[in-house]
């Protein structure tokens, strides 16, 4: 104990473990490039109390643990206004016990704890410790505490014990080898594949860093239309360099594969995954890349899905497809296969057929395969009922993916904050035995990331609070929207509740003004075809018919909506009798949903009294002033932000302001081309003639 206490005191390695955590970032003053992770000094009590705090942090050496106590120390000393004076980090073998008084202490090895991310952090002698039986543990644990105090916590109330909800928190990235991001909307990809493994930049550090943060803790570094090479010899290097800038801060690496590289790289005949060749192939690939990443996460797959290559080619399911990877990845990691699924050659309803190909699939899946399901089921919809396979499939793991770069949504420039969007999937009851968030559990969640090589990261200041928003409800889906938009606010830009009050009601109420004017009352995929970014409700002539915006609204002179009762495609029969029910009679369901299940007449009489059409046409021009009075929200806020992001804020909210009256006047013109209704009265009609909605083109958009 003794001889604890005096290594401990004389291994002072302050700027040892600063240097060694690579944390230190090259961000310039507020362009967003620090995220939330700003530490912006503390003011009056809050101050005080940080300043009461003790400069000195005890650690061990392990890596993951250096890190946690440099964070502490930089974190502290930048909210005590003093980040030229960076608080102590002591290392030792092991902590000495009893704590040292007056210290921030983090111990890391405690088997009572709870493994698998867990922390307690608590008031201790003074000062405060953070407990774990993990170092990631500490990790998750240290960032936890700097966010309670960044937002003005009294460090003597502090009593955190938190486990995450579920094992995998991953983003996926849609990263090609070439740098293009599919729809990506923020610049090129943060992974520079030539440049690797010679040159790791930096960025890719303040990423792992940022992720942990939050409590991710893993990601897919490529795209799911995936090239083989990240299977060639060539690549292994290069991940490994990530991987291990990576495994400080407990974020796993895995990779997108393609399923027929066995025959395309792999020089064999065939892919087929009962060729035990091409077994053999997979086993060789999973080995050599565990020999350079023992903690290499696994395989994500997309297969039989928009062209892309699966064991349906060869006469198999998606289960033998599925095991053949997982056997070759054995119990080292696992293979995740995604049921985003539906086939040029099925006639029935787009939003039916992953259920229909799964479901029997049911029980037939190995351990370690985990079926990953979008949040709808169609393709990331600013609304969309939950994927119905959630809850029907007991004996598989299933895995939540969503969509956080905005690719229906508006993309980079439109202020949506999607929590609520999430949350309205995670809390449905499946009317199976719980909540789309308790089926998941086991298995994981899974965002489609929104980063990129510009300087916020994001595309926009506003769509860091989603990818941050994705990581907080990974790690616990009961946290609220509010708290979540809250918590991003006050470290993103300002602490001052009258800020935060305006702010967050902004967030708030950004997903249903999108939903309003782009595609409200239950309508989908009325983006232009090839972009998504703008309207093109008119598009009709693609060969694919369920890639036509017309597939989906089904209007005509009579009416509009897609039928899936019984009477039309029966989707609604893949739900639970229970959630069936609610949505089964368009004059008691929920409005929100109502085109989604039914088709009805331009004169339906709502519930308000109002017909469809009216209260249709009503809803668009709510979403064209809820986006005015975000910007006026936004214009009253210049005094809390620095004037650079607050300008790129408000140049965004002119975009919005903008593209949402194009999105109502588009769809408004199309729609009375259709059936021909006079505006509802005191209706400002479009600015321009149909025709001209319909000859916009976008050759140059990105993404
Ligand atoms: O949302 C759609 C996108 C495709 C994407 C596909 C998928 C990666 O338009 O770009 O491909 O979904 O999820 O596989």
């Amino acid at each position: 104990m003794i001889m604890g206490r005096v290594l401990v005191n004389r291994l002072v390695a302050l700027a040892a473990a600063v240097a060694a955590c690579g944390a230190a970032s090259v961000a310039q003053a507020e362009d967003g490039y620090k995220l939330w992770l700003r530490y912006a000094p503390l003011q009056g009590e809050a101050l005080a109390h940080v300043r009461g705090l003790p400069r000195v942090v005890y650690a061990d050496p392990d890596p993951t643990v250096a890190l946690a106590g440099a964070e502490l120390a930089r974190g502290l000393a930048d909210l005590r206004g003093e980040s030229s004076r960076p608080g102590v980090v002591v290392t030792a073998s092991r902590l000495a016990r009893p704590l040292p008084p007056n210290s921030l202490s983090l111990d890391c090895h405690d088997p009572s704890q709870p493994t698998g991310g867990a922390f307690a952090v608590s008031p201790a002698n003074g000062g405060l410790r953070v407990v774990a039986a993990e170092p990631v543990g500490c990790l998750y644990g240290a960032f936890a505490l700097l966010r309670e105090l960044s937002l003005g916590r009294d460090p003597a109330t502090i009593n955190l014990a938190e486990r995450p909800a579920m094992p995998l928190r991953m983003l996926d990235h849609w990263d090609n080898p070439d740098g293009k991001v599919e729809r990506g909307y923020a610049g090129r990809s943060i992974f520079d594949w030539w440049k690797l493994p010679e040159h790791l930049d930096e960025r890719l550090v303040d990423y792992a860093r940022a992720d942990a943060s939050i409590g991710l803790n893993g990601a897919v570094v490529n795209n799911v239309n995936a090239s083989p090479l990240f299977l060639t010899d060539r690549y292994l290097p290069k991940l490994k360099r990530v991987a291990d800038a990576w495994r400080p801060y407990g974020i796993r690496l895995y990779i997108s594969v393609r399923f027929s590289a066995p025959h395309e790289i792999g020089g064999l005949a065939t892919a087929d995954p009962l060729d035990p060749a091409v077994q053999a192939w997979w086993k060789a690939r999973a080995d050599a890349l565990y020999a350079a990443i023992p903690d290499f996460g696994g395989f994500l797959v997309k297969a039989n899905s928009e062209g892309e290559p699966g064991p349906q080619d060869y006469h198999r399911s998606h289960a033998d497809g599925a095991n053949a990877l997982a056997r070759a990845v054995g119990p080292r990691g696992v293979v995740i296969w995604r049921a985003f699924v539906y086939s040029a050659e099925d006639k029935t309803d787009r939003a039916m057929q992953a259920y229909n190909e799964f479901v029997p699939l049911d029980g037939k899946f190995d351990a370690n395969v985990i079926v990953q399901v979008k949040n709808g089921p169609i393709d990331f919809q600013p609304r969309e009922p939950f994927h119905p396979l959630f809850g029907a499939m007991p004996h598989t793991r299933l895995m939540f993916e969503g969509q956080i770069t905005k690719e229906y949504l508006g993309q980079a420039t439109h202020l949506v904050y999607l929590a609520p969007y999430w949350k309205e999937a995670l809390d449905a009851d499946t009317g199976r035995g719980g909540t789309v968030a308790q089926v998941i559990a086991p298995a994981g969640m899974a965002g489609v990331a929104n980063t990129g090589s510009d300087r916020d990261w994001s595309g926009s200041h506003f769509n860091q609070a989603n990818w941050y928003a994705f990581g907080r409800l990974a790690w616990n889906p009961n946290l609220s929207s509010e708290q979540i938009a809250r918590e991003w606010a006050a470290q993103t830009f300002s602490r001052d509740p009258a800020f935060l009050a305006k702010v967050v009601t902004l967030m708030i109420g950004s997903r249903q003004a999108v939903v309003n004017y782009m595609t409200p009352l239950g309508l989908a995929h009325q983006m232009a075809t090839g972009h998504h970014y703008g309207p093109g409700p008119w598009v009709c002539d693609l060969k694919r018919p369920e890639w036509n915006p017309c597939y989906y609204a089904k209007a005509d002179k009579a009416g509009i909506g897609f039928d899936r009762t019984a009477g039309g495609s029966n989707a609604l029969a893949q739900y639970a009798p229970s959630v069936a029910a609610r949505w089964s009679d368009p004059r008691l369901m929920d409005e929100d949903y109502l085109l989604w299940f039914h088709h009805v007449p331009w004169d339906f009489r709502l519930r308000s009294g109002s017909t469809l059409w009216a209260d249709l046409v009503g809803r668009y021009d709510r979403g064209v002033a809820q986006v005015d009075q975000m910007a006026r929200m936004w214009a009253g806020q210049a005094a809390y932000v620095d004037a650079e992001r607050f300008a790129d804020v408000s140049d965004d909210l002119r975009i919005q302001a903008r593209e949402a009256r194009w999105w109502r006047d588009a769809s408004i013109a199309y729609w009375q081309s259709l059936n021909g209704l006079p505006l509802p009265a005191g209706t400002r009609p479009p600015e321009h003639p149909l025709e001209y909605y319909k000859s916009l083109q976008f050759p140059d958009a990105p993404g």
